[in-house]
């Protein structure tokens, strides 16, 4: 199978720590988004949409980091994804939130803050922050309340939905996400990141 990524997004790094974690061999493809590698027109082939991670498994062609990680971990079995039809309801409730919720309140910090930067593309905009400030709070209120209550986000061990969500958290530092009132969420992160598959592909700040 082939990844198509860019190790410094998230979004390819959750993907390919699950392959790690699953020991699938992956023939990786960088993809320079920096030098708008993703709109060429052979990528676009692949995925129209022009983004990073796309896997490519013979003529099956899977874009979406989501997808691509509940197909990775559906090769074999795991105790990442197990069978059981409420734990993978559980793992996709934590998913849909992180895609629907909590991506958007944790992206728009990390281009404000550290991204905007990066790009010469102007200083932080106050208005901005503080609405995305308020956004996160939001979320992560649901997120810390649960995580004291239990080691992993669902059940008792890691599964996919903590690749998921840890995924948003790689940029907390340099977006200053206010994350010092939610102990429980750092915590859990800290131990997904010690995690020697996360080590391996985590981005590299
Ligand atoms: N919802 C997509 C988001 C993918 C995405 O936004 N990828 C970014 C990197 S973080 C990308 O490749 N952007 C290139 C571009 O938009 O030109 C997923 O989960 O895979």
């Amino acid at each position: 199978m082939k990844l198509y990524y860019f190790p410094e997004s998230p979004n390819s790094s959750k993907v390919h720590a699950v392959a790690v974690h699953l020991n699938l061999s992956l023939e990786l493809h960088f993809v320079d988004i920096t030098q708008g590698a993703s709109h060429t027109p052979e990528f676009l082939e692949l995925n129209p949409t022009g983004r990073t991670p796309v896997l490519q498994d013979g003529d099956f062609v899977l874009w979406e980091a989501t997808a691509i990680m509940q197909y990775l971990a559906s090769q074999v079995p795991n105790t990442l994804y197990p069978g059981d039809r409420q734990i993978r309801a559980d793992i996709a409730r934590w998913q849909s939130w992180q895609l629907a919720h909590w991506y958007p309140a944790c992206q728009t910090l990390t281009y404000e803050n550290c991204l905007k930067g990066l790009l010469q593309r102007g200083a932080p905009d106050p208005q901005v922050v503080q609405t995305a400030t308020a956004r996160f709070h939001q979320e992560a209120i649901i997120l810390d309340r649960h995580l004291a209550k239990q080691e992993y986000l669902v059940g008792t061990g890691l599964t996919l939905a903590d690749f998921s969500v840890t995924g948003d958290l790689v940029y907390a530092v340099p977006g200053q996400f206010p994350l010092e009132e939610y102990p429980h969420i750092w915590a859990w992160y800290a131990r997904i990141a010690a995690l020697p598959d996360w080590q391996q592909t985590a981005p590299k700040l």
